[in-house]
């Protein structure tokens, strides 16, 4: 359904020339700017300036972040899935998210951030995370619908970034894609078999689709006009397509699949314009967007509070874990001793 290709009409690389910075002036710098401008990866070994690693952690602790909330959404559907199928199909998503965050934890920890200051800035709200899981999933639909559209919007917003130039974020993002797009399709899948079912069940999609349609918009982020991290982020390749882009292109992609499915985006605005060569819709309420993101959507508070309380309550397994981990260094030295 999704395809590897990045290319879009006026932009042929997908980021804007670094300026070159003279050997004589700042070598470090130079090399730096020359690997970005051959489109090399940075390795974690590599100089790198100060805010390209800030940004890279920001970005990438905020991506974990991210994985690691989304699995409370959908997690509060595990003993609820209609079927053993659906529930080991659940299951399993839900487990790879876990598994999203922890590569993504270990990219931003070889960019010299600790696991633990990353978590602190989670726990303390001092963080971000997607806008999208701090909304409630409140029929079975919901989760169907977080498969075909939210991890539609991911893996559009992803591709991109496994041609990140920070080694590590990139290779992260290959298998992070190929998970999500499994994910995608059972979401799908789910959604086709209930528009098969009875009205109820056919209302009960399209009830889901109407609440998360523009919340999956919006999780791309500010208009390209009002986001100020994208011009940097696109020039050193971290971001190869622009905010605005990849929702143009997500939309593109999404109509179809609807027509397909049998529901109704909801956008009386959403139409094909034959100049443009893709899909008009309607505006976004960027206000509900940015409330939610600075900590007043409808679930920011339970969310975090669940993340907090997993977290005191796994306190002895991760002592546990440390300590037998102890115990095996010091029985490994004992034994070359
Ligand atoms: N939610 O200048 P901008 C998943 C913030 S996980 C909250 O455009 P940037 C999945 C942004 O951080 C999906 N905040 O920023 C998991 C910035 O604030 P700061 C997560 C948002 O970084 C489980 C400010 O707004 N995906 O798919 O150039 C189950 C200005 O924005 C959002 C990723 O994290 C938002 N939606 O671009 C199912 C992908 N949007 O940091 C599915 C990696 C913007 O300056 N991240 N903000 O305080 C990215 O690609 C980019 O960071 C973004 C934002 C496109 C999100």
């Amino acid at each position: 359904m999704y395809t590897q290709a990045m290319d879009l009409p006026g932009q042929p690389e997908g980021k804007a020339p670094t300026i070159a910075h003279s050997l004589e002036a700042d070598p470090k710098l130079a090399r730096f700017d020359a690997a970005i401008d051959a489109d090399g990866r940075i390795e974690p070994q590599d100089w790198m300036p100060d805010n390209y690693r800030k940004t890279l952690v920001r970005q990438i602790s905020q991506h974990a972040h991210s994985e690691i909330v989304g699995m409370l959404p959908e997690g509060n559907w595990i003993s609820r899935a209609p079927s053993l199928k659906r529930k080991a199909i659940l299951i399993a998503k839900v487990q790879d998210e876990g598994g999203h965050g922890l590569y993504l934890y270990s990219a931003a920890e070889t960019l010299g951030t600790s696991r633990d200051e990353m978590i602190a800035a989670l726990h303390s709200g001092k963080a971000k995370y997607s806008s999208i899981f701090n909304y409630p999933t409140l029929s079975w639909a919901d989760v169907g619908v977080i498969g075909w559209l939210v991890d539609g919007a991911a893996i559009m917003n992803q591709i991109p970034l496994c041609r990140c130039s920070y080694g590590p974020y990139a290779r992260a993002m290959v298998r992070v894609c190929k998970e999500e797009s499994f994910h995608q399709r059972q979401g799908y899948e789910s959604l086709l078999t209930l528009m098969k079912g009875t009205p109820e069940q056919r209302d009960m999609v399209q009830d889901a689709v109407n609440r998360w349609w523009w919340k999956c918009l919006a999780m791309f982020g500010p208009p390209d006009a009002d986001s100020p991290n994208s011009a940097q982020g696109m020039r050193w390749g971290i971001k190869r397509i622009s905010n605005d882009d990849l929702r143009q292109k997500f939309v593109d992609a999404t109509v179809p699949q609807a027509q397909l499915l049998g529901v109704t985006l909801p956008d009386p605005d959403l139409k094909w314009n034959e100049t443009r060569g893709h899909y008009d819709y309607g505006a976004i309420d960027w206000k509900e967007f940015w409330q939610t993101v600075n900590g007043n959507g409808p679930c920011n508070r339970e969310r975090l509070g669940t993340r907090v309380h997993a977290w005191e309550q796994g306190a002895w397994v991760r002592e546990a874990a440390q300590a037998h981990a102890q115990k095996q260094r010091q029985r490994a030295m004992k034994e070359a001793a």
